[in-house]
């Protein structure tokens, strides 16, 4: 069975998922944005958790658990700083949406939720980031055989108008 994809507005923090995602630094001890939103619901054990992992590099995902948000677990993952488009981001930003999807296959998740990642503080243009976070998750989706439901979670109207449109021109393909 292949898993839906739902693009929804909302606060990531609020979903009762197996895991939400969490756009986070390569330290893994917090900042603003959804990263902030996250670490402020799931309260100061999510902090304690995340300093034991030594850290993410851009493009890769660690796991935690989501203490008290209603998601079970958290997945960290550091996107990359937009810096003009041809320093990798795209790359970077692909491995992102794989590498949290390796996490979801290995613990057998049904469902989970993406932000946009890189789109805030990070600066990546919402058009090329929603493209690539639908292609990346169509095309890893069937390492994950549990998993029932993705959600793109936006939050910015700017970002959810842009995931609508690329979603458009993409289902043709998928
Ligand atoms: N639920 C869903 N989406 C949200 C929420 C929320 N509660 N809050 C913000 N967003 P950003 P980045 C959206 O800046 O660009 C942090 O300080 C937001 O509107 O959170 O990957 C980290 O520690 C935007 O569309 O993440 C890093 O230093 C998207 O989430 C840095 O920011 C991502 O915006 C990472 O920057």
């Amino acid at each position: 069975m292949t898993a839906t994809i739902k693009i929804i507005q909302d606060n990531i923090t609020q979903l009762k998922v197996d895991a939400i995602v969490n756009a986070a630094n390569v330290s893994l001890l917090g900042g603003g944005g959804v990263d902030g939103a996250i670490h402020s619901a799931a309260g100061p054990e999510l902090l304690e958790a995340c300093k034991k992992l030594n850290g993410c590099r851009v493009g890769q995902a660690k796991i935690t658990p989501g203490f008290r948000l209603p998601a079970r677990f958290v997945i960290h993952t550091v996107g990359p700083i937009w810096s003009g488009g041809d320093n990798d981001e795209s790359k970077l930003l692909a491995s992102c949406y794989r590498s949290c999807l390796d996490i979801a296959a290995v613990h057998g998740f049904k469902s989970m939720a993406f932000p946009a990642i890189s789109c805030g503080v990070y600066g990546y243009p919402a058009d090329q980031a929603a493209a690539i976070a639908i292609n990346s998750i169509a095309d890893n989706l069937q390492n994950c055989v549990d998993l029932e439901t993705v959600y793109l979670v936006c939050f910015a109207e700017p970002v959810l108008k842009a995931y609508h449109e690329q979603f458009n021109c993409i289902k043709g393909v998928l």
